[in-house]
């Protein structure tokens, strides 16, 4: 089976498993987890923030950093097909209480678009509290921010006096398709959650960044959401080992996503926007049933997820070589022809 249905399915290394089996461990809720507070002190350093914190997802990351944000009743402005708004169960309304507003179309936006986004003020509005911006952005096909745009925007967020929070979920893919360093891309923001579980391939983790003081709020939020954990060092060895070895060759994912596109899009009846393929991410337009396409390709060997009516995507990475992904093209588009 060809597996391209997300880059969260790679499995730990045997090197990563070692690195797993050595870490020395402590109990976290105590604060005496040496692994933990070294990863959480090297993920700081790397994205210029003051602290880290551990959590199990960036799902968790992201909700913890819009309850340190947001009050009740609040709204958050964020991009069209916004992970939060779409892949993480509600949970902003459930937990915060918070509702969402979308700036501009297809996932990146500009100042114009977040100011009109931002509600007046006067109590009968919700109160805009926070922008989150997702880079690279996963619905809009892994797509990386240009960073004076990205940045443009926070300045505008913060002078209209909303905090402002990056779901850099892969943040890491954005900085080597871009050449930028993820400090730099971070430094504007208030928070930041990065994922150690996609493209880096460690089998859960999330770090979410910030100042000092944010941090230990997030600490309080993540006990109340269960998030704290004891021995975790054995995971958090995983993430160090993969923000070690596995962020340079993030360059392969990007390279063999691009060669799969290229692949796709001569077929018939397929529609793949070559330029929106800027990292690991391919959204492929098919006139199909994408659920369809999905089944075919599945009967043929190759695994992938509709992310609309008629919308396949595709995430190459750690476990993919150039041989799979082009492989992975080619049943693609067979799938497409069984399922007319
Ligand atoms: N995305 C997953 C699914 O949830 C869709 C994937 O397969 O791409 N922010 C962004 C931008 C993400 O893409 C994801 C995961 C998350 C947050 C959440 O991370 P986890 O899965 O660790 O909660």
């Amino acid at each position: 089976m060809i597996d391209l249905r997300s880059d969260t399915v790679t499995r730990p290394t045997s090197a990563m498993r070692e690195a797993m089996a050595r870490a020395e461990v402590g109990d976290d809720v105590y604060g005496e987890d040496p692994t933990v507070q070294r990863l959480e002190t090297e993920v700081a350093a790397l994205l210029g923030k003051e602290r880290g914190l551990f959590v199990s997802s960036g799902t968790m990351g992201n909700q913890i950093a819009i309850l340190g944000h947001c009050r009740p009743g609040d709204e958050v402005v964020v991009g069209e097909g916004s992970h939060s708004v779409w892949y993480e169960s509600g949970a902003g309304a459930a937990f915060a209480g918070v509702q969402f507003a979308v700036a501009g179309r297809g996932g990146l936006f500009d100042v114009d678009e977040l100011e009109a986004a931002i509600k007046p003020t006067a109590y009968w509005y919700p109160s805009t509290s926070l922008l989150a911006v997702e880079d690279t952005h996963n619905r809009a096909g892994g797509r990386v921010w240009p960073l004076e745009r990205m940045h443009a925007v926070v300045r505008h967020a913060k002078a209209r006096g909303l905090a402002t929070h990056l779901d850099g979920a892969r943040l890491w893919n954005a900085a080597v398709a871009s050449g930028t360093s993820p400090a730099e891309r971070a430094a504007p923001f208030d928070s930041v959650t990065v994922c150690l579980s996609k493209g880096l391939g460690a089998p859960v983790g999330s770090v979410l960044c910030g100042s000092a003081a944010f941090v230990a709020r997030a600490r309080r939020h993540r006990k109340m959401l269960g998030g704290g954990m004891r021995q975790v060092g054995v995971l958090a060895a995983a993430g160090l080992h993969a923000l070690l070895h596995h962020r340079a060759r993030l360059a392969d994912d990007h390279a063999h996503a691009r060669a799969f596109a290229e692949a796709v899009a001569r077929a018939p009846g397929v529609t793949v926007d070559l330029a929106s393929v800027e990292t690991n991410i391919v959204n492929v337009d098919v006139e199909r049933d994408a659920e369809r396409v999905v089944s075919c390709a599945r009967d043929l060997g190759l695994l992938v997820g509709a992310s609309g009516p008629r919308r396949i995507r595709a995430v190459t990475h750690l476990d993919v070589d150039r041989t799979a992904a082009l492989e992975g093209a080619r049943l693609l588009v067979r799938a497409v022809e069984l399922a007319a």
